[in-house]
């Protein structure tokens, strides 16, 4: 019997993944990690999962979350601070419920953070609340910002000063709901197969970085022959998290593909696209969901995202982060998170 034991303990030890990276921090759970360096230092804008208590579901009902913690560090490698409570659901005028994966952008002294929460009516939209401080407190404006729908919000600020915000999530995160200018609770979250996917949206921010400057547009991503993803393509279509960067001048656009579980990327030469499929960026991570940032810091790219090491719950996760490699024609190298 002595000797089952230690069979057994020796498989369970064999049958653990090794990742690849350890949580940066493990005080709190968080999740969604939007980078950004600001003065030269590391800020990272994630979710703040917490243990709520509400049973689990396609919805995502579970990821009841209800303020945000600001990160930074000097460098990646380096001490982690938490900045403790930057913003707070119950200061938040036109709040329903569930805090999703924010970002953040600075322009003209003013730190702006971009949340996803559902209003009263249960519908997610998209707020935002300023600061002069990229740590907060912030404070958020009464409304959400007008013709703003769905989830995961991403400012991409261009090199001529114009700011994208790129938004979307399918399933729990609603954007299927929005196939006409008026949201329809009754559609089915799956799309038939056949249909061209769901994209994100995109819209151009006006100057005070609280309004669109033009009507929400959709983001087309193509496969190899210029036609675009199909809905049951279900490795490569748009899921949620999506992120927009720049590099050699081509937009980088890279998304999660849901329940399949990669990260993949795909190309365009301006920020609206469209966006040619390119592949997988990162393996699947350990958890269901992984939701991503790219920054460069002192000449390196990194790639920021989550996965579940630390509870092996789906809704309490921990950000992470890996350096992100490329060829010499601009391909991302494949991340692998883990070894099982
Ligand atoms: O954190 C809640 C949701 O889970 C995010 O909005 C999605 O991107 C997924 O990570």
């Amino acid at each position: 019997a002595q000797a089952n034991a230690a069979d057994s303990t020796a498989q369970a030890a064999a049958d653990r993944p090794t990742f690849l990276s350890k949580p940066l921090i493990s005080d709190i759970y968080t999740a969604d990690p939007s980078a950004h360096v600001f003065n030269g230092r590391i800020y990272i804008y994630p979710s703040h999962d917490i243990e709520a208590g509400v049973a689990e579901n396609d919805n995502g009902d579970h990821f009841a979350m209800r303020d945000y913690h600001i990160l930074s560090m000097d460098s990646v490698g380096g001490k982690v601070t938490d900045h403790g409570v930057a913003l707070d659901v119950k200061n938040i005028p036109w709040a329903g419920r569930q805090l999703w994966a924010p970002d953040a952008a600075f322009k003209n002294g003013t730190y702006y953070l971009y949340f996803p929460l559902k209003d009263k009516q249960d519908v997610f939209r998209i707020g935002v609340a300023t600061s002069t401080s990229p740590t907060g407190p912030f404070n958020a404006d009464s409304k959400p910002i007008p013709g703003s729908f769905s989830i995961d919000p991403a400012v991409f600020t261009d090199t001529d000063g114009q700011s994208y915000l790129y938004f979307g999530g399918i399933w729990g995160g609603q954007l299927q709901r929005w196939r006409t200018a008026a949201y329809d609770s009754t559609v089915a979250p799956n799309q038939p197969a056949a249909e061209v996917a769901v994209g994100p949206k995109v819209a151009r921010l006006s100057k005070d970085m609280r309004t669109f400057a033009e009507p929400v547009k959709e983001v087309r991503i193509l496969d190899e022959n210029g036609k675009p993803l199909l809905a049951g393509d279900t490795n490569r279509r748009f899921f949620e998290g999506g992120w927009l960067h720049k590099y050699n001048g081509k937009y980088y656009f890279s998304y999660s593909t849901g329940e399949t579980h990669y990260l993949v990327y795909a190309v365009g030469d301006t920020p609206y696209g469209p966006f040619t499929y390119q592949g997988v960026l990162m393996n699947p991570v350990q958890g269901w969901t992984t939701h991503h940032s790219i920054v460069e810091h002192r000449g390196k790219w990194y790639v920021f995202y989550h996965d579940t090491e630390l509870s092996g719950k789906t809704h309490l996760r921990n950000v992470k982060v890996t350096e992100l490699k490329r060829t010499a024609d601009g391909r991302m190298e494949l991340i692998e998170p883990m070894t099982k």
